[in-house]
């Protein structure tokens, strides 16, 4: 049997400890020979052909160093969900300022960035919403994406260190609620778009929309159509689970006009 020789010598991935990260800790392994995983949380023990570097993207210094020798990362570390101001800059401003100064002065040449559905969370579900429509963030964590976008476009036109920012929907093993019948993005899926992401050969500055093939769609990816990324699961296999619209709230409860749900009413959230 022929063994093929990974494309990448070193992938970093932060957020290995969450969600999405424990994912694409066990999936990207075929795609490096080394596999760097980061968290500000524990990650137990590395297993054949990882490399654990703990450290807090918050500091500068030890950033800089988790960024060494690597050839190429998968960004999903940070603040989540919704919360108060202080913590998301922390994480998602300072730790994303920190992340591409590193990307810059390691010579480092592309990004997969785990961006949001919320940073357009605050268009009507009316709407289908495209890469190029302005943005309209929900809350501070929304906003931190949006930060997120527009620094990695700044590193692409000033550097020309390329993006692909991933605007995630609902990535779960299953849909939870209505809304993510919507915004369901399997994880497989989720697998699919970051190796499309990853190796297409020039994708410059792209943002693409991570929603599996579900019946009814918020989002337009045709400009990020050059990824290659077609999605196989649809959220109709949890149709059973969602039989009609009675489960979602009143027709005027924002939850429901608004493409963030309930992360619309979860802000602003500053200490009084
Ligand atoms: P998660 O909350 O499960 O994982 C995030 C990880 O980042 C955690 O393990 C946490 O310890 C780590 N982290 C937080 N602050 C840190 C810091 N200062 N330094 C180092 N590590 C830190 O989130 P999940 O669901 O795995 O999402 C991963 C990424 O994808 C996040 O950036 C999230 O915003 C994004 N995303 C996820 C979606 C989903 O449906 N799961 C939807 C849209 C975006
Ligand atoms: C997100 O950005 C969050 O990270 C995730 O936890 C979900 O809440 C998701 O959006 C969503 O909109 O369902």
């Amino acid at each position: 049997m022929t063994q093929t020789t990974p494309a990448f010598k070193r992938l970093l991935l932060t957020g290995a400890a969450g969600g999405l990260g424990r994912v694409l800790r066990e999936k990207s392994k075929p795609w490096t020979q080394i596999l760097r995983l980061n968290d500000i949380a524990e990650l137990g023990p590395a297993q054949d052909g990882e490399e654990i570097m703990r450290c807090d993207l918050a500091d500068r210094a030890a950033v800089l160093a988790l960024l060494d020798g690597v050839d190429s990362v998968l960004h999903f570390g940070g603040i989540s969900v919704e919360a108060e101001f202080e913590p998301i800059m922390q994480a998602n401003i300072l730790g994303l300022a920190n992340l591409y100064e590193a990307v810059h002065q390691q010579g480092i040449k592309r990004v997969i960035y785990a961006s949001s559905n919320h940073v357009n969370g605050f268009y009507p579900t009316t709407e289908l919403v495209d890469a190029d429509m302005p943005l309209r963030p929900d809350g501070f964590y929304g906003l931190s994406k949006c930060f997120g976008e527009a620094l990695s476009r700044y590193y692409y036109d000033r550097f020309g260190i390329e993006t692909v920012c991933l605007r995630i929907g609902s990535c779960f093993p299953a849909p939870l609620n209505a809304r993510m019948m919507v915004t369901f993005l399997s994880y497989d899926d989720l697998v699919e778009l970051v190796r499309c992401a990853l190796f297409t050969p020039r994708v410059g500055h792209t943002i693409a929309f991570g929603v599996s093939d579900n019946a009814v769609r918020w989002v337009d990816n045709h400009k990020a159509a050059h990824l290659g990324f077609h999605a196989k699961d649809s959220a109709q296999a949890f149709a059973e689970r969602f039989p009609d619209t009675a489960q979602w709230p009143p027709a005027n409860d924002p939850a429901t006009t608004y493409q963030g749900g309930p992360f619309v009413v979860a802000g602003p959230l500053y200490k009084k």
